[in-house]
């Protein structure tokens, strides 16, 4: 099922071929993402109504939802939903309250202070799909953040459905966030509204959120063009399991189907130093695949994977870090040095009892995380996402006779005189 490639030999455009993912670089929707831009930037709200009748099928009068009707869509829900969700929203708190730890002071030189503050984002746009699964787990996950890192004002946007409302777990988080209205708008036009403002939707200074092509083209999009920043290109999910003679082929099978399940577009990659341990995972992927309500999907992002045999560990986690997984799955008992090794990976999964579902959902990480190779340079979100650090310095009297000469001689050797001035004009008040 999982077509196999030995590591050994393994030639650069073999490589070149298998590390290769959403390379497509549509033209076509770049076009049509370029005029959703250009119509909502200059019709507004009425582009946004127009959109939500041709795409989402759904006449609306008003483009968000007031907080009494969300706490009537909230109620709908069943309570061990209800719990499961508070959980979720409790452990993923906790695990990012602890990244707004306060940064030292630092005196670089007597009398040289210099420090770094956070400040939030003032305004931030999270932008929740509702494709082919609704997740809310994600609004969990930018809306947390966002909280804790004290964001004044934060505008969610979600497409309408059919009925020209959300799905009741949605409105239940925006419960437990607190925040009391959801923009109906989807797509690459949430991303334009976010990105200029209408009369009804607030602009925002930083976009978040996953999203499908056109959804990811208008983020990068909007960059250039209205002076927004986004949170990371985001592309198709992806995972790599790292899996050796110890790993249970049946564990290994339900990670790979996990990420398969997202989108026929996903790609699930097993890397194992044994190939009696792949065999195993190809048979229980027949098995468990057959039962799934999304096997369609599974089944095309599976033609899309592939597993490798390695000779030992170290190749394998030599090929994740070329690779550098959304995330990393370390189904081996000697995952302990491993760990050290891993140098690009988006979120990390230790050992046979944990599934990336855990941080999907509810152990506490984000799932909000860096594809398509991008873990070679950027972090999942995090409260730092929603911050800026601003420095801060202070300089004494002698604080200036310490610094003062340096500066003062840099300056010079860059032939910037204004630059020595502010400083000799100081020095010389202070003899
Ligand atoms: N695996 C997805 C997140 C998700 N999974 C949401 C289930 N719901 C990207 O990290
Ligand atoms: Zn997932």
């Amino acid at each position: 099922m999982l077509k196999t490639y030995r590591y050994s030999s393994l030639q650069a455009p073999d490589f070149e071929r298998l590390l290769a993912r959403n390379t497509d670089p549509s033209r076509n929707i770049e076009q049509l993402v370029t005029d959703i831009l250009e119509d909502v930037k200059t019709n507004g709200d009425v582009a946004l109504k127009k959109y939500a009748e041709k795409l989402d099928r759904v006449q609306l009068t008003q483009l968000y939802l007031t907080a009494e009707e969300i706490a009537a869509l909230a109620s709908t829900i069943g309570r061990e939903q209800q719990r499961a969700l508070e959980i979720a929203f409790a452990n993923i708190y906790r695990f990012h309250e602890t990244q707004l730890r306060k940064e030292r002071a630092i005196e670089t030189m007597p009398g040289v202070k210099c420090w770094r503050e956070p400040r939030p984002i003032e305004k931030v746009g999270l932008y929740i799909p509702g494709g082919s699964a609704v997740l809310p787990s994600t609004l969990l996950m930018l809306g947390v953040p966002a909280r804790i890192a004290g964001c004044k004002e934060i505008v969610v946007c979600s497409p309408p459905q059919a009925d020209g409302k959300i799905n009741g777990y949605i409105a239940y988080c925006l419960q437990l966030l607190k925040i009391d209205r959801i923009y109906l708008v989807g797509g690459a036009q949430a991303v334009a509204a976010m990105a200029y403002g209408t009369a009804s939707v607030p602009r925002v200074d930083k976009i978040f959120g996953p999203g499908n092509q056109y959804v990811t083209k208008a983020k990068s999009l909007v960059q250039g063009l209205a002076n927004v920043s986004i949170d990371m290109p985001a592309g198709p999910s992806e995972v790599l399991v790292i899996a050796d003679g110890s790993a249970n082929p049946e564990y290994v099978a339900a990670d790979l189907l996990a990420q398969a399940e997202h989108g026929a577009d996903s790609q699930a990659i097993l890397v194992s130093t044994d190939p009696y341990l792949i065999d195993g995972v190809q048979t229980a992927l027949k098995v468990q695949l057959a039962q799934l309500p999304r096997a369609t999907v599974a089944e095309k992002a599976l033609a899309n994977s592939y597993a490798i045999v390695c000779g030992d560990l170290e190749e394998a986690i030599a090929f994740s870090n070329r690779y550098a997984p959304e995330h990393l799955i370390l189904e081996t008992d000697n995952w302990e040095p491993l760990l050290r090794k891993v140098s690009n990976a988006g979120s990390v999964f230790v050992g046979h009892l944990t599934p990336e579902s855990a941080g999907d959902y509810a152990s506490g990480t984000n799932h909000t995380l860096p594809t398509s190779g991008f873990a070679r340079s950027y972090s999942g979100v995090s409260v730092d996402a929603f911050v800026k650090k601003i420095t801060f310095q202070h300089i004494t009297t002698d604080g200036l006779r310490n610094i003062g000469p340096t500066v003062e001689v840099l300056a010079e050797l860059e032939g910037l005189q204004a630059h020595k001035n502010a400083v000799s004009l100081r020095l010389a008040s202070i003899s």
